[in-house]
């Protein structure tokens, strides 16, 4: 009955000396591991800089597949605000009805697809179906564009080839400018058009712009959903009964996803360059080196939440940073929370049991830390 756990590899570094450390392409990373010190460090903004060169925060370093900055992701305030305010709203259109019921219907049949086939391989034909049709809602274009983005596979950068592939990156920065390009000639409803045609104090913004926002929206929503999914499809599958616990108590399903998001916590770290010499947990660091914000490790942290390991579905008392914490929170929580609390509802009405047939974990190596982030693959059958 463990197949479906993510054990916590942060455990000993975290409560011996609240930190850890990795090597990333020569780039060492000093990893922050209790809850209120990454806390306090993503706070402070002025010490520990996410505007730094375009990928450099991102673990692992991607400043050599990529020159576009992410927007507003790799801004500081206060620029940040600027775009932070323009993008907000567009991301909180999943909490309008009409969204919801685009969504559910997403959902719905995605699942009565799985209950019909004799076997689904989950993280290829089920969360990356998912994960893209449901981001056709997110930028308001046309449905059959998720087959594009299906066919790119779940990883826009990772090939089998390497973890941080330059041509499968450029795949999808080729699309981007492709699709701003066909924006200018034809502007409509969608989120390329709203960009393009939105001003900051006054000021238009500018194509690159327009597509550090979109590389965010494709690249940062993209693996943490896919796992999310995923990794919630093998838990039920060896917990049958917390699926017909939903179903008879519906009204626990947000403390539900919360839970399932804190435990899974699929972005493991985000880094952060320090701008000057400074100290976290009685460490030095240096100005321009690297520390990392370990949401794995926080939402785990022993003196924060009772059994930190334990899936507790109504978990009462659950301040997880999976979705970040501060300036950054993640500007996709809110498309990211819809699609789990429909994925749950759904699944409690429509599937009465999931049969585990066949499984690869996804394990990250993190210096001295190996940590389960999900799978390559997993193939289930869904019982109605
Ligand atoms: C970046 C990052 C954002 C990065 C919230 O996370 O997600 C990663 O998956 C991408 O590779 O480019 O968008």
């Amino acid at each position: 009955m463990n197949k479906s756990a993510h054990p916590d590899p942060f455990k000993k570094a975290r409560t011996e000396t609240g930190m850890g450390k990795m090597d990333d392409q020569n780039d060492p990373v000093k990893m922050v591991l209790g809850l209120k010190d990454v806390r306090k460090c993503a706070h402070n903004w002025k010490a520990f800089q996410s505007g730094a060169e375009p990928g450099r925060i991102v673990i692992p370093s991607e400043v050599n597949i990529r020159d576009t900055r992410q927007i507003p992701f790799e801004v500081d305030p206060p620029e940040h605000k600027g775009y932070r305010n323009l993008i907000e709203p567009w991301f909180k259109r999943p909490l309008e009805k009409e969204y919801q019921e685009k969504l559910k219907a997403i959902i719905s049949t995605i699942i009565d697809e799985a209950l019909a086939k004799d076997t689904v391989e989950v993280f290829g034909n089920f969360s990356l179906q998912l994960q893209s049709r449901a981001l056709t809602l997110l930028l308001n274009i046309p449905f059959e564009e998720s087959e594009t983005w299906i066919g790119w596979g779940a990883h826009v950068f990772r090939s089998e080839e390497s973890d941080l592939d330059a041509d499968k990156a450029n795949i999808l920065y080729n699309y981007i400018d492709q699709e701003i390009e066909k924006a200018i000639a034809n502007p409509g409803e969608d989120l390329y058009s709203v960009l393009l045609n939105s001003e900051i104090d006054g000021k238009k913004l500018t194509k690159e712009e327009v597509k550090g926002v979109m590389i965010l929206t494709f690249a940062g929503g993209r693996d943490t959903v896919i796992n999310s999914i995923t990794n919630s499809i093998a838990y039920f599958s060896e917990h049958p009964a917390s699926l017909k616990w939903l179903k008879e108590n519906p009204e626990i399903t947000n403390t539900a996803v919360e839970e399932l998001i804190r435990y899974f916590s699929p972005l493991t770290q985000m880094g952060r360059v320090a701008t000057k010499d400074t100290m976290v947990c009685e460490h030095a660091i240096k100005a321009d080196t690297r520390i990392s914000l370990c949401w794995a490790s926080a939402n785990r942290d022993e003196r924060v939440f009772e059994n930190p390991n334990e899936i507790v579905l109504d978990r009462k008392i659950n301040p997880h940073i999976a979705f970040g914490f501060g300036t950054h929170n993640c500007l996709g929580a809110t498309h990211a929370r819809q699609i789990m609390h429909i994925l749950l509802t759904t699944l409690a009405q429509k599937v009465s049991s999931i049969d585990l047939i066949d499984f690869k974990e996804n394990i990250e190596e993190l210096g001295d830390f190996k940590r389960k982030v999900g799978y390559d693959s997993i193939t289930v059958k869904f019982n109605a």
